[in-house]
């Protein structure tokens, strides 16, 4: 590793470090809630358990709630609750003051939808009086195994017109589909990545990732959470420029994917992930950001904070965040321990992956 982006690293994630720990013990300390609000058979439980791996049905209730709304802890801490409901409008009249303090808790509504049969005017009126809440409310379609698949554009539009949603507030799901139509549930990494991204706000998507049955899916929004803040700090991860921005960022991610992952990890496994992603084998420099960089125009020491500011500044900060917290994942789900240069190769592959999707797909680090 070049001499000069070892000091600053170090440095960097030395003044990092603590910081990052005392967040993620404040995080996770936080209380969630996530309601999963739908008319009879939308799929409620078929959403609570593609997502987190439980059967409702099966976990203590929370005291106070009553068979129509209906509250339970997800993990053993008990600070991630769900809400499972058919409506909010008519049945806070009915639970007792516990399950009401709870409704006012909630984080995020996920509104279930069944595909089969489309919108009626009781779940746009349902919908509305959740909407009077102001909390972040996604509209999942599901079931949309049922549908022809040449005509679920058509239905997609259609469903979401009449309900008065937006495109970027919907995703369109099977949480339990039929075998034979669907090997697979569809959408439930979207509802992730949606839910995390409202999350991230209010420091509860740790919370919430760690809740998740899907641990890769969970890093994946995690990932890309981080990412999208680098793109924002626009720091450059390349000698001469300031990493400081850059290098909390990836503190703090490394620090959340081994808290996914369950392990605990130290200042030098995270300085070794870092300077292995980062530093070239023969230069001793950050090799495809400083690549960048130059075709860019960058001459060193020159134009670092020009470029740090521009869209490729974003685009470069974004794609090595991406790689890092990828290389961390493959560091973290090995049984064996794993060498610099094949932490490198981790690095190299995911951050190109990471360009090319965001050159198609550029939504993907945007908002929603
Ligand atoms: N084809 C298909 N069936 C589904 C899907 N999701 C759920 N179902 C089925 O729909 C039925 C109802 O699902 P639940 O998850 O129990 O729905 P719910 O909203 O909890 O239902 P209630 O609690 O009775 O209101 C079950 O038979 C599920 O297997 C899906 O994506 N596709
Ligand atoms: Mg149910």
């Amino acid at each position: 590793m070049a001499d000069e982006l070892t000091t600053t690293l170090t440095h960097a994630v030395n003044e990092r470090w603590e910081l990052a720990a005392a967040e993620i013990a404040s995080a996770l300390a936080n209380q969630l809630a996530v309601a999963f609000v739908g008319s009879a058979s939308s799929g409620k439980d078929s959403a609570i358990r593609a997502l987190f791996g439980i059967d409702f049905g099966q976990i203590d209730p929370v005291p106070g709630s009553t068979d129509r709304i209906r509250v339970a802890p997800v993990d053993p801490a008990g600070n991630v609750l769900v809400v499972n409901a058919p409506g909010f409008g008519d049945v806070r009249a009915h639970v007792d003051a516990a399950a009401r303090s709870i409704l006012d808790q909630i984080d995020v509504v996920v509104y279930l939808l069944n595909c089969d049969g489309g919108a009626t005017i009781d779940e746009r009126r349902d919908l509305d009086g959740i909407r009077a809440l102001n909390r972040p409310v996604l509209v999942c379609l599901n079931k949309i195994d049922l549908i022809r698949p040449h005509q679920r554009e058509a239905f997609v539009d259609a469903t979401l017109a009449q309900l008065g949603v937006a495109r970027k507030d919907a995703v369109v799901t099977a949480f339990d589909p039929m075998p034979a139509l669907a090997p697979e549930p569809i959408g439930v990494e979207s509802v992730i990545r949606w839910i995390h991204h409202h999350l991230d706000a209010n420091g509860k998507s740790l919370l919430f990732a760690k809740a998740l049955r899907n641990k890769a899916a969970a890093c994946e929004a995690l990932i890309l959470g981080a990412a999208k803040r680098a793109a924002v700090a626009g720091a450059l991860p390349i000698p001469g420029a300031d990493i400081t921005a850059l290098t909390a960022i990836q503190v703090k991610l490394i620090s959340d994917v081994a808290t996914i992952f369950e392990r605990r990890i130290d200042r030098d496994l995270v300085l070794f992930i870092l300077g292995e992603a980062l530093a070239g084998t023969s230069k001793g420099l950050v090799r495809w950001g400083l690549e960048a960089a130059k075709a860019a125009g960058y001459l060193p020491g020159g134009q670092v904070v020009t470029l740090a500011t521009s869209a490729l500044g974003a685009s470069i900060a974004a794609a090595t965040t991406y790689g890092v917290g990828r290389a961390t994942v493959a560091f973290l789900s090995r049984g064996t321990p794993m060498s610099g240069p094949e932490l490198r190769e981790v690095f190299d592959a995911e951050t190109e992956r990471f360009r090319t999707v965001v050159r198609d797909r550029p939504d993907v680090i945007d908002a929603g």
